[in-house]
């Protein structure tokens, strides 16, 4: 009995002992443990600095090897040593960090023999932040680049040195002229200083028409030569305050900001001037793609209409940046066509890190199987570098949800080699966020496995898109609509519920956008007996009978995988619940507060999305799935009152 007691109290004081410790997840995956000084020789660099600190085991020897690819690095155990090569020291910076993540992850390293080398030069985030250091579709607190200190800056440096992101973009896309004022680039000269011991370059968006806003000319067309001067004077002046500044991001003609088509000019005369202006420099032009206007019969066509006739035109300094869909970051989609259009013109793709259109920091959605869904599509040497839409920002924990940390992660890790399976990705992050106990690591990265899906289930299963809440996109408002507003901003532009059924015909018969992928995919996606049944309300308007494979008919599964995403994220909550013992109290108070809004959440989807669509189908929801537990009408009436620049506090239901 005594013996019983004993063992109850110190299993209750190691409980207490282990999650007491409150972590505020502020240390991101760089979890290394007690500093001592450690045998580092060889190149001195940011790369011995950090081994220096951070290393625990035997002697590291840096190398500069010149044969080895840029970026890349091998690391070789040879005795008691081990050896990191590479050609400069942002490589050894690459190897020293993968060092450290064998380290954390408690992996043997007595046999090495790493060679790594990335699968592309430019692998770079997206900031879409404001100078009043609001962020666009932000999502965790305000910019870290308006008020930057250096603490947190090296932090953020150091944590996308240790994955291999190597550029940033510091501003929205939506650009302010005064980005490129004399002031603005003061701030931008400090911010490279602490980015570039870890490899970072940076680069600024900028909007088409400063020369007139910032320069006072009366005239922002590419070709006059004052604005070509103007250009050039400009980038000489960053040249000089930033000599390895990185180049421009450029957002033109598209949802209201000015570009060279307002001067009746093409994308590529706007690329090509701004390209000439960098070039000498050594600077690169990334053109965004992402381009519809409000006439268009079909929006998923346009980026492919507007640029495959402009292919070859562009210098060789234009890198053309494109949406991974063609629409714009929806839960799913296919890929943009213009990948696989052989075009001449290098393309890269932007993920969107920032959950935009999944739960914003509020939903566990791992985002690595989505962008390996679009590797399988779009093969990898298609594309010339890849971009992410940061999911930054001033909270302690960076991403507003600890698991949002792990997108940042994951999308670095896609960037250097968009092979690694997401279940590798999330091991790995899984184990550094928090540590090797297989009790964390194993239930955590199933529900990672499986939080995209049922993501895509629970809000737009089945190649539905495009019905979430206007203005700030969280919710769902398949409803939605006001009176003169652009009918490609309103979900029934994509839904298209009627009597017959649901979804946009894009086929040969439709709009005809399956004509822009290969033959071999158009046709598949052309017929409705074998389109992926995923994409099936993207390609077709869908007969509510339709059969599907499941036997069910498309109203019925379209009930089933609702109510499934449903029961997944009460499964999540469940697994989470179960680790209290395992994790830090003020990390597991915020998951399950989090994961509890998300399965809210979820019901909220499922009963608006099913009952209004039920409008159309005039069908019955079948009886093996749970029924709506809200009403529509008070679904319909209800608005969350916030800007696209904040998180919600609560979903639905507080
Ligand atoms: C930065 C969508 C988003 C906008 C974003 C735009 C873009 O429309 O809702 O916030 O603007 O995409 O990618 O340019």
């Amino acid at each position: 009995m005594k013996s019983f007691f004993y063992s109850l109290l110190t299993g209750f004081l190691l409980t207490i002992t282990t999650s007491a410790k409150a972590d505020d997840g502020s240390s991101l995956w760089l979890r290394y443990g007690p500093q001592r000084q450690n045998e580092v020789t060889g190149v001195a660099c940011t790369a011995m600095d950090e081994l220096k600190q951070n290393w625990q085991g035997g002697p590291v020897i840096l190398k500069r090897q010149k044969k080895i690819a840029k970026d890349g690095y091998n690391i070789t155990t040879k005795g008691d040593k081990i050896i990191i090569e590479a050609a400069d020291q942002n490589a050894l910076l690459y190897g020293a960090f993968h060092l450290l993540r064998l380290q954390q992850m408690g992996q043997d390293m007595s046999q090495l023999n790493i060679q790594e080398r990335p699968a592309y030069q430019l692998r770079v985030l997206n900031h879409w932040d404001n100078p009043n250091g609001t962020v666009e579709r932000g999502f965790a607190g305000k910019s870290i680049f308006q008020f930057p200190d250096a603490e947190r800056m090296k932090t953020y440096a150091r944590a996308n040195a240790s994955i291999g992101i190597n550029g940033t973009v510091l501003n929205n896309v939506n650009a302010k002229p005064e980005a490129l004022s004399s002031e603005n680039l003061q701030k931008v000269k400090q911010i490279a200083e602490w980015m570039r011991p870890y490899g970072i370059k940076v680069y600024l968006s900028v909007n088409f028409a400063s020369p007139m806003k910032l320069g006072g000319l009366d005239t922002a067309d590419p070709l006059n030569p004052k604005v070509v001067d103007w250009w050039k004077k400009k980038v000489a002046e960053i040249y000089k305050l930033i000599p390895d500044f990185g180049g421009f991001l450029v957002k033109a003609n598209s949802e209201g900001e000015p570009g060279p088509c307002d001067f009746g000019r093409t994308h590529a005369d706007g690329a090509n001037m701004m390209a000439d202006a960098l070039r000498k420099h050594g600077g690169i032009v990334m053109w965004r793609a992402f381009v519809y206007n409000p006439q268009s019969k079909d929006r998923a066509k346009q980026a492919y209409e507007e640029f495959m006739p402009l292919d070859g035109q562009f210098r060789d300094n234009v890198v053309l940046q494109v949406k991974n869909g063609p629409v714009d970051f929806q839960p799913r989609e296919p890929y943009s066509p213009l990948f696989t259009a052989n075009m001449k013109t290098p393309v890269m793709v932007e993920f969107q890190v920032t959950q935009e259109y999944l739960g914003a920091a509020n939903h566990l959605v791992f985002l690595a199987p989505m962008w390996q869904e679009f590797f399988s599509y779009v093969k990898p040497q298609n594309l010339k570098a890849v971009a992410g839409v940061a999911n930054i920002g001033t909270d302690t924990n960076w991403c507003g949800h600890h698991f949002a940390q792990a997108n940042w992660y994951a999308f670095g890790r896609l960037a250097w080699n968009p092979t690694l399976s997401s279940e590798t990705i999330a091991d790995e992050w899984l184990r550094q966020t928090f540590n090797n106990d297989e009790r964390i690591v194993r239930p955590m990265k199933k529900v990672m496995a499986e939080s995209h899906e049922a993501a895509v289930n629970y809000m737009m299963p089945l190649g539905l898109h495009h019905i979430f809440a206007g203005g700030h996109h969280y919710g769902p408002e398949p409803w939605y609509d006001v009176p003169g507003i652009r009918r490609d901003w309103t979900p029934q532009y994509y839904h298209r519920a009627d009597s017959i059924g649901l979804g946009f015909d894009r086929t040969r018969k439709g709009s005809k956008a399956v004509e822009q992928y290969p033959d071999q995919l158009c046709s598949l996606f052309d017929n409705i007996d074998t389109c992926p049944e995923e994409f099936l309300a993207w390609f077709h308007h869908v007969p509510w009978n339709h059969k599907m494979k499941s036997g069910r008919t498309f109203w019925n599964e379209l009930c089933h995988k609702y109510d499934k995403g449903v029961q997944q994220t009460r499964q999540f909550l469940a697994a989470w619940d179960t680790l209290q013992p395992y994790v830090d109290n003020q990390r597991f108070d915020e998951v399950q507060r989090k994961l509890r809004i998300q399965a809210r959440d979820a019901v909220w989807w499922r009963d608006a999305c099913l009952l209004y669509f039920q409008g159309f189908s005039h069908l019955p929801i079948p009886n093996d799935v749970e029924h709506p537990v809200h009403n529509l009408d008070e679904m319909m009436k209800y608005k969350i009152n916030i800007t696209m620049y904040e998180n919600p506090a609560y979903g639905y239901d507080k």
